[in-house]
């Protein structure tokens, strides 16, 4: 192995970070931050000791195939590593390694901001002085739902999971959750919060739902259209996961039938494209995947990434290393 790493990063990088990777490793920066194509990604793979890339960068099988024989470690920026061939890279040799517990937070704070935004209509409210056409208070304008004293259930309660049902909590909603594994007793009582074994029991009692999973095999459409329709039509959906966990065009069909109350999405099943007819609906909030977009928690995800690169050329075990077995 050459004694400075070379390392390839795919998208641009916060400027503390992108000047970090340049002190330490012989770096090929992406300074149009344009998304690369299997091409490039293709070439990266084949000249690289390590890759940096993003949600954005689709690492399947093929295109591991075709990674050369130095390519040892894909040091993923971001939490979630769905977008990855981990079972063929770890066939091939390649570890892969993710930026956990960092974006946990910001990302916490921004599904609690769905929670309130959509039954709350704050986008609606916003768009009408915008728009210049308020005429004024009224006694039923703009009427949304109540938050407090509402269930919650939390799908995945995981880091981030936890982390919105601590803010929910101090917005006076009763959290329930359903999850693989049931949180330990003391995690559960601190919390205050009802584990549901069945996820289909669970759906047809709440008022609002928050998908916090990873996407994994198991979990691509758990909110298929069969479940959908065992929400109440007054619930809300609000994802900052991935898209792939929830049918999009089941979502937005009972959108548009007023099968649902809303929904607060920030993830999508096909980025960037949305289902027209989703964007066309009053009753959505609609973010474009910024839910970890701060600059503390991109930075510190960027020193994660650092991390495992050099813990890995110092002939460690990097910190973050994901195996097959947690998907
Ligand atoms: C990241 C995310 O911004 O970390 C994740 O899993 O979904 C986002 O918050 C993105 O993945 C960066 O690659």
């Amino acid at each position: 192995m050459p004694t400075r790493l070379k390392v390839v990063v795919t998208r641009r990088l916060p400027e503390p970070v992108e000047t970090r990777l340049r002190e330490l490793f012989d770096v090929t920066l992406n300074m149009t931050d344009a998304p690369m194509d299997a091409e490039a990604l293709a070439e990266a793979l084949a000249t690289a000791d390590v890759l940096v890339p993003t949600v954005t960068d689709e690492i399947d099988g093929k295109l591991l195939a075709r990674a050369g024989e130095r390519l040892k470690l894909i040091a993923n920026y971001g939490a979630g590593f769905d977008h990855i061939d981990v079972e063929t890279a770890r066939g091939r040799g390649i570890l892969v390694t993710n930026t956990p517990g960092v974006l946990t937070e910001d990302t916490a704070d921004m599904t609690m901001a769905l929670i309130l935004a959509v039954p709350r209509r704050i986008m609606e409210g916003a768009a009408l002085i915008q728009s210049g056409d308020w005429s004024g208070w009224s006694p039923t304008g703009l009427m949304g739902r109540r938050v407090t004293g509402k269930r919650l259930g939390i799908l995945g309660m995981g880091r981030i999971g936890q982390a919105v049902a601590r803010r929910a909590r101090a917005f006076g909603m009763q959290i329930h959750y359903h999850n693989r594994r049931r949180l330990h007793a003391d995690a559960e009582a601190a919390l205050e919060a009802t584990w549901w074994d069945s996820l289909d029991q669970m759906l047809a009692r709440m008022d609002v739902v928050s998908v916090n999973c990873p996407h994994t095999p198991a979990t691509y459409h758990l909110l298929n259209a069969r479940r959908l329709k065992l929400l109440k039509p007054t619930a809300y959906i609000v994802n900052t996961a991935r898209g792939e966990i929830v049918d999009e065009n089941a979502l937005t069909r009972m959108l548009v039938r007023g099968e649902l109350a809303g929904a607060g999405l920030d993830v999508f099943e096909h980025e960037p494209a949305v289902n027209p007819k989703l964007m066309a609906q009053k009753n959505v909030v609609l973010l474009p995947h910024m839910g970890s977009a701060t600059e503390e928690g991109r930075i510190e995800m960027g020193e994660k990434v650092i991390i495992n690169i050099k813990t890995f050329a110092d002939g460690h075990r990097p910190p973050d290393q994901v195996l097959p077995s947690m998907l």
